[in-house]
């Protein structure tokens, strides 16, 4: 029986449709995993050993291409690639997520929790849950353990930060994110939001006198070059994120997401305690390179976030069920 050209395509196109969702045995699958930080940042470093992982176990069926330091754009540019696939999976701050998913920011909230201990807790236990309920509601898919960015300190070129008096009128660069804007319009700061990726000559041309990030960011992203102090306010915590397009997770058969989500969490729980060693660590090293550093009290930069209104705004926003698990983990707060 001889098939005429159209025919063969039509009977082919109809074979493909019906597989339609099933993947054949041997269908490879290339990913990409964007994020902002530094190639020799524990995020990194874990996720090269992640993706060779994946790769073996899944007998090379699914490739992870690692674009790290914001090589594909900024996080703003990232978050809208990945939501429309044309990358596969990105690492984000819950505070820049909440952009997209609001209730994302309740991790970020001001000397909300006093230690790992209960940041890990609350973040593998109920908030977390709720955060990742919220996070799937919005159309994209997050893996079940959170990575860690750290305590957070503030940088300085102009002076130390000792109270929260030093924070007023000081010009400093926040993440793209109405949480961390409105923390330090609370302390009176002039706050500007710039994206990771344009921090370093923000600082180097003085458009701005600081910044605030945890020690692995100050010192893998060279920031000691363009700052003089580091004042060590552990003001937040935050972390990331590790999220998938939901398309593109749904494509993977099931017991290739299962390997790759498998890979993703353990590598997460690497970088935890790699981050966790290093902000504990890094101290010497950044003040050999020429910082300066002070410990201060938290008392009166609460007080301060609390005669600002800080904490009763963002509970309202909020709303009482998630404020509920987070004062679970931090005590009460407003
Ligand atoms: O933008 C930042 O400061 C960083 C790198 O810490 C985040 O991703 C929130």
């Amino acid at each position: 029986m001889a098939f005429t050209r159209r025919e063969f395509l039509a009977g082919s196109g109809a074979l493909a449709l019906g597989l339609g969702g099933i993947a054949a045995a041997d269908e490879v699958f290339n990913y990409k995993y964007a994020n902002n930080l530094p190639v020799t940042h524990p995020m990194n470093i874990r996720a090269r050993e992640m993706a060779a992982a994946i790769h073996r176990d899944t007998k090379g069926r699914v490739n992870i291409q690692i674009f790290p330091n914001n090589q594909l754009g900024s996080d703003t540019d990232m978050l809208t690639q990945l939501r429309a696939g044309g990358i596969d999976f990105f690492t984000l701050s819950g505070l820049i997520l909440s952009t997209l998913v609001p209730a994302a920011a309740i991790t970020g909230i001001g000397f909300a929790f006093p230690n790992y201990d209960a940041v890990w807790k609350a973040l593998d236990g109920d908030l977390g849950g709720y955060v990742r309920g919220q996070i799937d509601k919005a159309g994209l898919v997050p893996m079940d353990r959170i990575w860690d960015n750290g305590f957070r300190e503030i940088t300085s070129s102009t002076k130390p930060i000792r109270t929260a008096a030093d924070l007023k009128d000081f010009k400093i660069r926040v993440p793209v994110s109405p949480l961390w804007t409105s923390m330090f319009q609370a302390f009176g700061s002039a706050p500007t939001s710039i994206n990771f990726s344009d921090v370093y000559s923000a600082l180097q041309t003085k458009l701005v006198d600081g910044e605030e990030n945890p020690l692995a960011i100050i010192s893998t992203a060279k920031l000691y070059e363009v700052q003089k102090y580091c004042s060590l306010t552990n003001h937040m915590w935050d972390g990331f994120w590790f999220l998938a397009n939901r398309d593109s997770w749904n494509r993977l058969p099931a017991d290739l997401r299962a390997i790759v989500a498998k890979h993703i969490n353990a590598a997460g729980m690497q970088e935890r305690a790699d981050v966790a060693a290093l902000n504990a660590g890094l101290q010497t090293q950044l003040t050999a390179k020429g910082m300066v550093f002070n410990t201060t009290s938290p008392d009166t930069f609460r007080a301060q976030l609390r005669k600002a209104g800080f904490y009763a705004h963002w509970k309202d926003k909020f709303g009482a069920e998630a404020w509920g698990l987070l004062e679970r983990a931090s005590g009460r707060l407003a």
